[in-house]
């Protein structure tokens, strides 16, 4: 039986109306806020020739210039934020999953709004006071490990610590202390689905309800391969550490469709990644985030270089968003095509036979792009598959990325855990050996 979510707060099913007034006051205060003591981004505001004082409904945002990576890394360390130093409760860093980290920090007001996002999220996916949690995420200056901490020790649930790696160990407390909930990478806990595979138990033997995975892009047949090995509801949570951590959006376990913004401290936007201009809901292009409520580290207009669209409000009064296809910098532009390894996933999740731990390997044959995709055999059929079926496999599989992606592949099918597993959390799916330009 699919678990409920908990008591929603009361802002969770107020009116639009509710909603827009309250970021719109929100909002106000947070560029003044940043403008007032930000001196990078005032004095970008000013070259734009804007004010805090020309906001008058939430549209102006559009007035005022962008955040970006860059602009933390320039202003690396402290040169972001917003309050003395000394007002700094903690400090994270993103994980540099593409170059050199960045560092945000948060006061005690914010490491108190952080906890009670997750616990929400942690309600919406429908764990409530009581549960145990077992965070499987990084601990460190990576938010997640920290962050779901912090959000299921909020809501009241025993929370078991244990950090990534040491698989073995994680499956032995599973199994000895029985968590109701797992928050991890959904590629690291196809890692644990399989050590329970190896041991013999089965999913109905595993005391675990719901996964809250995030972190990395996963697509709806690796939510139904999870699902599967685990005996769960998967569902999804979003975060960045720039904009906070995880927790800025969560899926509801009633209605699993897509990531809900809670809106009330995150304003989004959707704009074109090429001319900056905002989309209509629906649309699809960059995430934009404004934060409403940070006062350490407050980011506007920050372009997460996550590409997505705004879905309409289902089982939420806020708006959501679709499964995140890659950040643009993900992008592989494979013979002019552009590919998202995700969309590769979804072709490999077609076939059962199949696991969810691929590879992409890019290569360069005189002026011309080479993509190996290597996949991998469930475990009861390693090694058992004849000749004919692994080509049959593989010819499949190559024919849908060529009739869908619209790209010419190499199928390499393997054997059960040929491919390397992550043990940090995030999967190293692609390897990119053709020459630097
Ligand atoms: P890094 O940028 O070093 O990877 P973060 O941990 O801050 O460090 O990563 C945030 C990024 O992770 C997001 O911008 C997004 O690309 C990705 N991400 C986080 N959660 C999800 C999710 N649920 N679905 C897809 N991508 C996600
Ligand atoms: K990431």
């Amino acid at each position: 039986k699919r678990p409920q979510p908990g008591d929603l707060e009361a802002i969770e099913t107020a009116s639009r109306d509710e909603i827009s007034a309250l970021q719109l006051e929100r909002l106000k205060w947070s560029v003044r806020h940043t403008y007032d003591n930000v001196e990078p981004y005032r004095k970008r505001c000013q070259e734009k020739g804007v004010h805090p004082d020309d906001l008058k409904q939430l549209s102006d945002l559009s007035k005022f210039p962008f955040m970006t990576k860059t602009d933390l890394r320039d202003n690396y360390p402290f040169g972001l934020f917003a309050v003395p130093r000394s007002k700094v409760a903690r400090l994270h860093a993103s994980s540099g999953t593409t170059g050199k980290s960045v560092v945000v920090g948060y006061t005690k007001n914010d490491l108190d709004n952080w906890a009670n996002l997750v616990a929400r999220s942690i309600r919406a996916a429908g764990g409530r006071a009581g549960d145990m949690v077992h965070v499987a995420y990084g601990y460190g200056m990576f938010t997640g490990g920290l962050g779901a901490h912090g959000g299921a020790e909020r809501l009241g649930c025993t929370v078991v610590p244990m950090s990534g790696g040491q698989t073995e160990k994680q499956v032995q407390q599973i199994m000895d202390f029985k968590p109701e909930i797992i928050m991890v990478t959904p590629s690291y806990s196809l890692v644990i689905a399989e050590e329970f595979e190896r041991l013999g138990i089965k999913p109905d033997e595993i005391s675990l309800k719901v996964g809250i995975f995030g972190a990395e892009p996963w697509g709806e047949g690796m939510r139904g391969e999870i699902e599967r090995k685990l005996g769960i509801d998967a569902i999804d949570i979003y975060g960045l550490t720039e904009v906070m951590g995880p927790g800025v959006a969560c899926e509801c376990i009633e209605s699993k469709d897509g990531p809900v913004i809670w809106e009330d401290h995150f304003y989004p936007e959707i704009i074109d990644p090429e001319t900056g201009e905002v989309l209509p809901d629906g649309q699809d292009g960059e995430l934009v985030f404004t934060s409403l409520t940070k006062e350490a580290f407050p980011v506007i207009r920050y372009r997460t270089r996550d590409l997505t669209r705004l879905l309409p409000p289902t089982s939420r009064s806020f708006r959501r968003f679709d499964k995140i296809t890659g950040r643009s910098d993900d992008m592989l532009i494979v013979r002019g095509v552009n590919v998202f390894p995700t969309q590769i996933e979804e072709q490999i999740m077609r076939d059962p036979r199949l696991t969810g731990n691929y590879q992409i390997v890019l290569s360069r044959d005189g002026h011309l792009d080479n993509v190996e995709v290597r996949c991998e055999v469930q475990r009861e059929l390693s090694g058992k598959l004849s000749r004919a079926a692994l080509e049959e496999v593989s010819r499949t599989l190559q024919h849908h990325i060529k009739t869908i992606i619209g790209i010419s592949t190499k199928i390499k099918v393997m054997d059960f855990d040929t491919i390397p597993r992550t043990q940090t959390g995030k999967a190293r799916r692609v390897i990119d050996e053709r020459p630097k330009q």
